[in-house]
């Protein structure tokens, strides 16, 4: 059925509002629009892993969280979604829950929680081919705990642990590629999205995820205004900014067959992307010039493999 997002929005909320995540932040959307692909008839077992989203929806005795919510420590999320699923399927096997009833397990984890800490479990979880998805929202440093560097935030970014000053540029290493990593996992579905054209890209393939047997893994951008420094008005904003430089592409990987979901018309600079960001003003001072032109290469230099992907592994299904 095509999308239809008035449609989407009439179903039941099931992470709700009155959670305390700051304003302009771009994860509760994602959480949302996830949760929202799921049937209403089904159940969800979530498990997240400690982070802002962690610690900003389920304030005892409140919570957002509508279905079942496993807070996990960092590093195991997904081994405890992993763990939930195997017992599910155990219990009903055994006649111990309904055959008939229809059980999601979802991770949903920060970068810091996912590219770093909680890798060793994800990779786990996604070979032994659990029927479980994997959501890294991804604010590219370990917000929560006062925006130090992770593995995904970008080169040149300034964080408190890479300040960008007279000493150091901002962070000195490339972004850790996660989506690729988890690509080279041969689960059934693979994508990379943001929030952007009234959500259909997330919510389609969130719906592909928790809909397709096996393993899942969706690495979505979610911005964060206090890291980032934009202003929190611009969360859409940025979230289309990043596409159109084509920072973040938005793209999907089905048993090993590359499909960019959006080719802007028109490519845009990076500098549309970094411009409105203090985390990268340094980027524009005079002498700078050659950050932005590393940044622009490293993103053109990416674009061009995934659009030589897409060509690769089409061509040999074709
Ligand atoms: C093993 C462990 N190390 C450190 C912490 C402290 N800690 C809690 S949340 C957090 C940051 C999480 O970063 P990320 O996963 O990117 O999520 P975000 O806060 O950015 O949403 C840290 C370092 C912890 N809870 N457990
Ligand atoms: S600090 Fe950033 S990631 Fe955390 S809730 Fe606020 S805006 Fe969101
Ligand atoms: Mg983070």
């Amino acid at each position: 059925m095509a999308y239809n997002l008035k449609e989407v929005m009439t179903k039941p909320d099931r992470f709700t509002s009155g959670h305390r995540m700051c304003a302009g932040c771009g994860a509760p959307p994602v959480a949302r629009m996830v949760l929202r692909a799921v049937k209403p008839e089904d159940h969800v077992v979530v498990s997240n892993a400690t982070g802002c989203m962690e610690v900003s929806t389920c304030m005892y005795p409140y919570t957002a969280w509508t279905d079942s919510y496993i807070h996990t420590a960092f590093e195991n999320a997904a081994s405890t979604c992993s763990g939930a699923e195997a017992a599910y399927r155990s219990m009903k096997k055994q006649g111990k829950l309904p055959a008939d009833k229809d059980t999601k397990f979802i991770t949903f984890g920060g970068d810091g929680g996912t590219y770093d800490i909680g890798l060793q479990a994800l990779s786990g979880a996604m070979e032994r081919g659990h029927d479980m998805v994997y959501v890294c929202y991804d604010n590219g440093a370990y917000m929560n705990t006062g925006i130090q560097r992770s593995s995904a935030t970008p080169k040149f970014a300034d964080t408190t642990t890479t300040p960008a000053g007279s000493v150091i540029p901002g962070k000195a290493q490339c972004r850790k590629d996660l989506t690729s990593i988890m690509v080279s996992h041969h689960i059934p579905y693979v994508a990379q999205t943001l929030c952007m054209t009234n959500f259909k890209d997330l919510y389609e393939k969130a719906e592909k995820a928790i809909y397709t047997p096996g393993p899942a893994f969706l690495n979505v951008m979610a911005p964060c205004p206090r890291g980032w420094g934009y202003p929190t008005e611009m969360l859409m904003q940025i979230n289309k900014l990043a596409a159109d430089t084509c920072y973040w592409p938005l793209y999907e990987v089905v048993d090993g067959h590359y499909k960019i979901n959006y080719k802007p018309a028109k490519k845009l600079p990076v500098e549309e992307f970094l411009k409105p960001q203090k985390r990268f003003k340094h980027m524009f001072q005079p002498g700078n010039e050659w950050m932005i032109e590393e940044f622009q290469r490293i993103v053109d230099e990416r674009w061009q493999q995934l659009l030589d992907l897409e060509k690769l592994t089409n061509e040999e299904q074709a």
